[in-house]
């Protein structure tokens, strides 16, 4: 009988990143990266690391707390992500495994994760039954108008990016499309452009509008509406010649399973964090493959390059560079716009611990 590894420690650190260029959606501004950094040490004296996204730094102490406080639930477990989530989700069951109690225990699930690949000696991609494959990725364009806009998806198109995303929902629809037109004069017809309203629009109003932009040759609009308007969503799908992706909102397996039933969304493009991380991924991945519907991902670029490997509807890489300055060797991408999952040990995060001690709040 194999050896059973225990869960020995675990190190909790709030941080704050700065931003080079503050993300700007039509749902409020993102100024710095607010991140809870979770370290679980094994009974082996294996590190798993996991970064979680608290968005705003008011929500940053109290994650940090209450993975503090569920440490004693942790320590001495067997190393088993599949078994502790099972158990987390039952104990929380009466407060709601949502929010920020859902955040911090796909923390602990993408530490275990980690850990876990890591003391077998194995890449992530190769533990959970895969090969690293190059994904292509796209570049983030925040909400900065026609000539902002255009200036920020020529920067990703001349890295060699095939897609570029932009946050629209601006006062009028014709604003959106110069908005739209003016990135694809930047770009050219051979980069995809996507658009996000971060859940901004009524449903009535994302389908007046989307009937105008139907024919800018956009890749997917995202989130037109609010992320749990599942039959708005739908409505929407329905009546746009355009794919809508969402899924950056959903918690867990349960709102995915809700989402697809009501035929929300085209495409699904999955937070790691808010599906219920590696575990919650893998199990909504499989969901997705069922119904043949592609699978993107949101930010964690390192860790979902290396979850996308892993699901056969792997579609578009969201790249987000804002987590680079505290980890050693980020996500790499080619010259043609592709992200190279990581193969060594575990998931490919190591921390860069100078940037870490100056980050730490
Ligand atoms: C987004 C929203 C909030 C924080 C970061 C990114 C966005 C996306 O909706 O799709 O990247
Ligand atoms: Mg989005």
């Amino acid at each position: 009988m194999s050896k059973k590894i225990t869960i020995q420690s675990i190190n909790i650190r709030p941080v704050i990143v700065p931003m080079d260029i503050p993300h700007k959606t039509a749902s409020g501004v993102i100024q710095e990266s607010p991140l809870v950094l979770i370290d679980i040490t094994t009974s082996e004296g294996i590190i798993g690391h996991s970064i979680v996204f608290a968005y705003t730094p008011v929500a940053l102490k109290p994650i940090a707390q209450f993975l503090d406080n569920i440490k004693p639930l942790l320590i001495g477990q067997i190393l088993a992500p599949l078994d502790i989530q099972q158990s987390l989700n039952a104990k929380f069951r009466l407060l709601g495994t949502q929010g920020l109690v859902g955040m911090s225990l796909a923390g602990v699930d993408m530490a275990i994760w980690d850990a876990l690949a890591r003391s077998k000696e194995l890449s992530l991609v190769q533990l959970l039954g895969s090969q690293e494959k190059p994904m292509l990725a796209y570049g983030t364009v925040g909400y900065e108008g026609e000539k902002g806009s255009a200036e920020q998806a020529a920067f990703w198109a001349k890295k060699g990016f095939k897609g570029v995303k932009a946050k629209i929902g601006y006062p009028t629809v014709q604003e959106d499309i110069q908005v739209i037109r003016a990135m694809r004069s930047a770009v050219g017809d051979q980069v995809a452009i996507m658009v996000d309203y971060n859940q901004s629009l009524s449903p009535i109003e994302a389908i007046e509008r989307i009937q105008q932009m139907d024919d800018e040759g956009l890749t997917w609009i995202e989130e037109p509406t609010l992320s749990h308007d599942f039959i708005g969503h739908a409505q929407i799908a329905e009546q746009s010649k355009t794919m809508i992706q969402c899924g950056e909102n959903w918690w867990g397996i349960l709102d995915t399973q809700h989402a697809i039933d009501a035929n929300a969304s085209d495409f699904i493009m999955l937070d790691v964090m808010k599906i219920g991380g590696v575990t919650g991924w893998m199990k909504a991945a499989a969901m997705a493959e069922a119904n043949n519907i592609p699978i993107s991902s949101h930010l964690w670029s390192e860790l979902s390059a290396c979850l996308l490997s892993c699901t056969v509807t792997a579609h578009w890489l969201e790249y987000c560079d804002w987590w680079n300055p505290i980890v050693k060797t980020p996500l790499y991408i080619d010259d043609q716009g592709y992200a190279h999952p990581n193969t060594s040990v575990g998931s490919g995060i190591e921390w860069d611990e100078l940037i870490i001690g100056q980050s730490l709040i």
